[in-house]
């Protein structure tokens, strides 16, 4: 295997809009702050793109801390021949913190596997060249606005909608769709953990509408409150927040916290523990699929190869790049029949346009390896 000893990391902050504000029950979104390690060797670079937002409402996490973590842990731990798995065993000294390894960690498989010359899906055992893609829908300010929206994804070619919900407003919404598109529409809706299970009557009603599955309802920490939930409702729970490891998954599927995992590599603490992730669930006959977290070309391309795993049988949050950005870091994906094509070429297979990235940038700093 050819290699490439790392020489240096460059540490990245940017900002760029969203196309349109992105509300979840946390709040809302109207652009991304921006952190991108790139591993630089002496024959192939990397490129990880952080997915924590600005502030710490979707998790602990947030990017200014990742960066902190990246700089002050994180790198100290990097030596020339290291590789994402090296590098994953030394980061357990690290508790939590999933994100920040996550990116470190996808900078070094990129770098690695351009050197290998080999793709990351074939790395992480992808058996698809194209994935479905569904979209993500924020809270919209009336049902008028709601039905235009998924109107117009759905006229894009998406093929299942995920609708955002929170208290005061899930059944309206949820029905109103239902009746203005059909039985045939693939629907869920997420709450992003902004119910209690003291909720469970209320949200049991949903039951009429036939959802895929109702992602995270309860707080993170309330895997146990799940179990609870799932017994009082019919539509299946799936798990998003809650999930930040594979100790975790495994738990909360022996206890029957959900039936289904909604797999974000940032959340897990990076590309590799999504990838067992995947494989406990393909072994308990759970399906799994990729959520986002509003990543631009650089996280999208790497989200892609994992989604492209035997097991994401359900459609993802992997929308095209103009669903977020009026122009993205990297050549844009394009959704082509309901399809995003996994990218092939080596690592991640996409590179930043740095001329289009630099205009985003708002610092760069060349950290030398110790
Ligand atoms: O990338 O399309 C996307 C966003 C999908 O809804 C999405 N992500 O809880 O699943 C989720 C949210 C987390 C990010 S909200 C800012
Ligand atoms: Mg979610």
């Amino acid at each position: 295997m050819t290699r490439s000893h790392i020489e240096a990391v460059e540490i990245r902050r940017a900002r760029i809009e969203l196309v349109s504000p992105f509300r979840t029950s946390f709040g809302t979104q109207t652009h991304r702050d921006l952190l991108y390690v790139r591993v630089i060797g002496d024959a192939e670079e990397g490129w990880g793109e952080c997915v924590a937002m600005s502030e710490p409402h979707y998790s602990s996490e947030w990017v200014d801390g990742c960066e902190e973590v990246i700089r002050r842990f994180l790198l100290p731990m990097l030596a020339p021949d290291s590789t994402a798995e090296s590098f994953i065993a030394s980061a357990r000294s690290v508790r939590g913190n999933a994100m920040t390894k996550a990116t470190l960690e996808a900078a070094l498989l990129d770098h690695q596997l351009r050197a290998a010359g080999v793709s990351l899906g074939t790395y992480l055992g992808a058996s698809q060249s194209r994935v479905v893609s569904g979209v993500s829908v924020g809270i919209q300010p009336s049902i008028d606005a709601l039905l235009c929206v998924v109107r117009g994804y759905l006229d894009d070619g998406y093929v299942r909608i995920k609708l955002k919900i929170e208290p005061g407003h899930d059944i309206e919404p949820v029905r109103a769709v239902r009746r203005e598109f059909g039985d045939h529409l693939m629907l869920q809706v997420d709450a992003n953990a902004a119910y209690s299970v003291d909720d469970a009557a209320h949200l049991a009603r949903l039951d009429e509408f036939d959802l895929l599955l109702i992602e995270q309802p309860l707080p993170e920490e309330d895997v146990v409150g799940h179990v609870e939930l799932s017994r009082a409702m019919r539509t299946p729970v799936c798990l998003d927040e809650s999930i930040t490891s594979f100790e975790v998954a495994r738990g909360a599927l022996d206890i029957g916290a959900c039936s289904i995992i909604n797999i974000k590599p940032g959340r897990v603490g990076g590309y590799l523990e999504a990838q067992r992730i995947h494989d406990l669930c393909v072994d308990r006959g759970v399906p799994v699929w990729c959520g986002g977290m509003l990543e631009t070309g650089i996280g999208r391309a790497a989200n892609l190869a994992l989604a492209a795993l035997p097991g994401f049988t359900l459609p993802g949050d992997t929308s095209a790049s103009a669903r977020y950005f009026h122009r993205d870091v990297t050549t844009p994906f394009e959704l082509r029949d309901g399809r995003l094509d996994v990218p092939t070429g080596p690592g991640i297979g996409v590179r930043p346009i740095m001329a289009i990235l630099d205009e985003m940038t708002i610092s760069t700093d060349l950290v030398p390896l110790r």
